[in-house]
């Protein structure tokens, strides 16, 4: 990555640039990417304008008329393997980056975050080489015959927009399968975690994606690159991750040139504890479920549902757990948790503490800001914390707290935890923990979500459907969902 003088000239941080047309440029101002564990500056970023934007659609346009729109689909597959390689080289900087900007464990991006960057890119490579269309033999009217059948096209430029809890996952999750169509790509990754897209960029020039195939904008949402974005009229399709909220404002976007949007989007996810689960084995996977990346993925459990003859036990249980968990360093192998990943989204889910508190919940472990003596008290930690007793009608278990924290209910009927699993706005991910299989199937047949784990939570096989019903998404990615939304069908009808 290029190197700028910051502020003072004894001072030398990082400068994160654009990257269009194959080349890294500047922006119209430079702003802060902080490590939230300590509240350091990492690098400074050049937020792109709207002529950067411009820019980089106009480049990616050229490059659907240029050299890549004449690859074949063999071709593009090499290439993603190429791309895959090339993040593997360069594991330990993606580790770093990703680490950095999030505060998440070096341990942990290393098992999760960059070996899915890299199998993304080989998933989508295989999956093009091996998709199949549809076909119809069609009796005419006159008894003569005509045959149908699909083919797939790209579907122009298309616009990503990343969130900071998982960056370089989710980035490539929409780039991998959209350059496996042969699309181009203009990627706004979030303002708080912009370094491992800008790494990526630089695996694709060196991988020898041609120019302006892959671009990267820099910036916020609203009155930034973001907006300039998703508002450009030469973008084709726009897929996000984000909140819900910020959902609503890209349709409203892509409204005027109506647009197909895949939108993956939050969740205020149920689990259901049946009695006769596995207790060690469910609160074992139970504290990943609630605590992984320090409470920041969409699919965990905030609302925790535990069928009553072992209510007090599950507890009891998840507090120990909890406890025993590390909240540390990133960079130590023994840390389980990182900080959140702002001030601002502390003071967000510390709001939520103080809510429960109000609403007389018991804070059965955690619920403030750990002490450490050192620059960590700098940085945006907070407890694993655990909440029992509160409504299902209070805030607490009706929004997205997007922290380490879960409220815990027990439940009485099957019904009952049923209907208290389905009663929010969201839709996205639920998880069962029963060895009955039948009520299992049963159970997950009746979830109004996008995914339902039995046994298991965030196992993931990348050709099954992803995504959310209400408020949490529009439309499915994984295997060939993605290659759908990435690609248009033509159907051709040829009378025989
Ligand atoms: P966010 O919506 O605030 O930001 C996401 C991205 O959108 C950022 O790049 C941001 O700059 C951009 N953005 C914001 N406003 C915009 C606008 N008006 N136009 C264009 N772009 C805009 O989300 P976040 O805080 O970064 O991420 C956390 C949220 O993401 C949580 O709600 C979480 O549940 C959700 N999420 C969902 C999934 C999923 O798969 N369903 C995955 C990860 C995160
Ligand atoms: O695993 C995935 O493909 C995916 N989209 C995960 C989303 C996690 C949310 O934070």
């Amino acid at each position: 990555m290029p190197e700028a003088a910051a502020k003072s000239p004894a001072v030398r941080v990082r400068e994160l640039e654009n990257f269009v047309d194959g080349e890294f440029v500047s922006g119209e101002r430079l702003f802060d990417d902080i490590n939230p564990a300590d509240g350091t500056l990492i690098a400074r970023v050049a937020e792109a304008g709207p002529e950067v934007v411009d820019a980089a659609v106009q480049a990616a346009r050229r490059s659907l008329k240029g050299e890549w729109g004449h690859w074949g689909v063999r071709q593009r597959a090499a290439m993603l393997y190429k791309i895959a390689e090339g993040i593997e080289a360069r594991f330990d900087e993606f580790v770093q980056a990703e680490s950095a900007d999030t505060g998440k464990p070096i341990a942990l991006a290393s098992r999760l975050d960059v070996p899915r960057a890299a199998a993304n890119f080989r998933v989508f490579a295989d999956l093009i080489k091996t998709a199949s269309l549809e076909a119809f033999e069609t009796e005419t009217a006159d008894g003569k015959q005509a045959l149908n059948y699909a083919v797939r096209k790209p579907i122009g430029v298309v616009g990503i927009i990343t969130p900071w809890n998982l960056p370089l996952l989710l980035t490539t999750w929409k780039v991998a399968p959209a350059l496996a169509c042969g699309n181009a790509v203009v990627v706004k990754p979030s303002e708080e975690t912009p370094a491992s897209a800008t790494l990526l960029a630089e695996v694709m020039r060196d991988a020898g994606v041609p120019k302006g195939v892959f671009n990267l904008v820099h910036g916020f949402g609203e009155g930034s690159a973001g907006e300039h974005l998703v508002s450009h009229p030469g973008i084709n399709a726009v897929t996000f991750t984000g909140e819900s909220r910020t959902g609503a404002a890209i349709m409203k976007a892509c409204a005027p040139g109506v647009k197909p949007v895949s939108f993956e989007l939050g969740g205020k996810n149920p689990a259901i504890i049946f009695a006769d689960c596995d207790r060690e084995e469910t609160v074992q996977q139970m504290s990943d479920a609630i605590f992984l990346n320090t409470g920041q993925v969409c699919l965990c459990a905030e609302r925790v549902y535990v069928e009553r003859p072992i209510y007090d036990w599950f507890v009891l249980a998840m507090k120990q757990k909890a406890e025993s968990l590390n909240v540390g360093w990133p960079a130590d192998k023994a840390t389980n948790l990182g900080p959140l990943i702002s001030a601002t989204h502390r003071e967000k889910v510390l709001s939520y503490f103080g809510a429960a508190r109000e609403l007389g919940a018991t804070i059965v472990t955690g619920g403030g800001v750990p002490k450490f003596g050192d620059a960590r008290d700098n940085g945006f930690y907070v407890q694993p914390t655990i909440l029992t007793g509160l409504t299902e009608a209070s805030r607490c278990v009706k929004e997205e707290i997007f922290g380490p924290v879960c409220h815990i209910a027990p439940f009485d009927k099957e019904e009952e935890a049923v209907a208290m699993a389905n009663d929010t706005e969201y839709g996205l991910a639920a998880s069962i923990w029963t060895n009955d299989l039948k009520r299992a199937h049963r159970v997950a047949r009746r979830m109004n979500v996008g995914i339902t784990w039995v046994n298991c939570w965030f196992l993931r096989d990348l050709r099954a459907p992803f995504g959310g019903v209400g408020l949490s998404g529009i439309g499915r990615e994984g295997g060939v969902h993605s290659l759908n939304f990435y690609s248009e069908l033509n159907n051709i009808c040829i009378r025989l």
